[in-house]
């Protein structure tokens, strides 16, 4: 269906609403030149223009002149969007500016949709996923070093990177199915597992890498999760300095999320506070425990709070199965009321143990959230249909390493190198196409 929408001409304002200077009204597809040229009144019509030629003259409904403009003509394929596109420059006043958009829809223009003129970029191959983010990316950077990154993804720097890890993956596919084929023929299969274990890491790499990216964007996503009453919107309001949070000995206290910004120099990180994960009796508990499932789920760095005067108890083990699939540390929280701090066994990485209440022993803790949120190394631009392809093909991975027979290693496998597909062509479907593109402006 969206194919068929790729017949219509597309027009939008490029720049922002207000007053300015100057603005932007952009018009895209395959009769733009024609239609062009009923509201523009130049020296020459624009269908007989060069592309990248720039006229001057008026915009015209009729004999009524509208504004003096410039119409700047792309012709096909060399264009943002690789369809016929004129960008007409008008005096900066939104009356103007609605004006021609609304002359272009009333002769068959449609306004277009947000991103809309990106999406028709990718739908035509011009741009894959990843540099359509790194569009995004750049319009949003909020530092010079984000737009740096951004741009480099641009020039196709994130398709780089998964291609080669793609060709890692084909080349071990070609290798397990070369000996399935020829047994005979002796590829010794301890030289897999370290290919593999490269590949895995690599993946987690770029995986991080996405992180940086969205913590660049947005700030890192950190929640803190636990039993009722072990001291999260204690902890929340400590961080952030803050009396954000509603703090009661009653369990069951906070139950909107709560979020509030942390600072550093070199990144910022979002904080939420929930409702504590436990019984939840009433709908409102309930609802609210599942907001902070929900804000833990979506969450880039998960806070798991234990109380260290009731020890760890077997509700908190759902909660550190979590730190195994997402990165996270664990906090045992009222280390004042207790003379020694409970120990745990088999988790990864080294609790730390504070008093929220004391604000004791906080500084491990914003290092290690200064650590994560910084935009230190490389950094890539990704949306959430991208992020869950690399998961998968994280599964993949790790799955063929366990796997115990080369033909299930080689099926694992082949599933990862159809995960790769995923992060630069989506499927084409509707749905995720417009998710992903109803992230950029109007006229983008
Ligand atoms: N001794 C001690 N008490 C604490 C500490 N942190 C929190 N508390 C107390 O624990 C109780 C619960 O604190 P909250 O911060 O409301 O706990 P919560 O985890 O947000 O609780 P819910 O919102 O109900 O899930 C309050 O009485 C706090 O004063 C601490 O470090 N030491
Ligand atoms: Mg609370």
């Amino acid at each position: 269906m969206f194919l068929e929408r790729l017949q219509d001409v597309i027009v939008a304002p490029a720049t922002p609403g207000g007053r300015s200077a100057l603005a932007l009204v952009r018009v895209s597809g395959p009769q733009t030149l024609r239609m062009c040229d009923q509201v523009f009144r130049g020296r020459k019509p624009l269908s007989g223009a060069r592309g990248h030629q720039v006229l001057t003259g008026f915009i015209v409904e009729g004999e009524e002149i509208i504004d003096e403009a410039l119409a700047a003509v792309y012709r096909s394929p060399h264009s943002y969007t690789t369809e016929d596109l004129v960008e007409f420059s008008v005096h900066g006043n939104p009356l103007i500016v609605d004006r021609v958009t609304d002359l272009l829809i009333g002769i068959g223009a449609r306004l277009a949709r947000p991103g809309e003129f990106t999406e028709r970029a990718f739908l035509h191959g011009r741009l894959d996923v990843t540099q359509a983010e790194a569009v995004l990316a750049t319009i949003q950077a909020r530092t010079m070093k984000g737009v740096k990154a951004a741009l480099a993804q641009l020039r196709g720097g994130l398709t780089k990177e998964l291609k080669g890890l793609s060709d890692r993956v084909r080349w071990l596919v070609a290798l397990i199915e070369a000996q399935l084929e020829f047994p005979e023929e002796d590829i010794p299969e301890e030289s897999l597992a370290p290919m593999l274990e490269g590949a895995i890491a690599d993946t987690e790499k770029l995986r991080q890498a996405f992180r940086r990216g969205r913590s660049q964007r947005k700030g890192l996503a950190v929640m803190i999760l636990g039993r009722p009453n072990v001291g999260k919107s204690t902890l929340f309001n400590a961080l952030l300095d803050e009396e954000r949070s509603i703090v009661t000995p009653v369990p069951g206290t906070t139950r909107d999320l709560v979020t509030g910004i942390l600072r550093f120099s070199t990144g910022q990180v979002r904080l939420f506070d929930g409702a504590g994960i436990g019984i939840a009796e009433s709908l409102p508990d309930r609802i609210a425990v599942r907001r902070a499932v929900g804000a833990a789920n979506r969450a880039d760095f998960l806070l798991v709070m234990l109380d260290a005067t009731s020890g760890f108890v077997p509700a908190d083990t759902e909660l550190l199965k979590l730190l195994r699939e997402k990165p996270g540390m664990i906090v045992w929280n009222k280390i004042d009321a207790v003379k020694e701090i409970p120990s745990l066994e088999n988790v990864a990485g080294e609790p730390v143990a504070v008093s929220a209440l004391k604000r004791k022993n906080l500084s491990p803790l914003l290092d290690r959230l200064k650590e994560e949120a910084s935009s230190q190394g490389e950094t890539f631009f990704a949306n959430r249909f991208q992020e869950e392809c690399l998961e998968r093909l994280a599964v993949h991975l790790r799955a063929a390493l366990d796997a115990q027979y080369l033909d299930m290693r080689a099926k694992e496998l082949r599933e990862a190198i159809a995960d790769f597909a995923g992060t630069g062509r989506p499927a084409l479907n509707q749905s995720i196409l417009e998710e992903i593109f109803s992230r950029f402006c109007v006229g983008k």
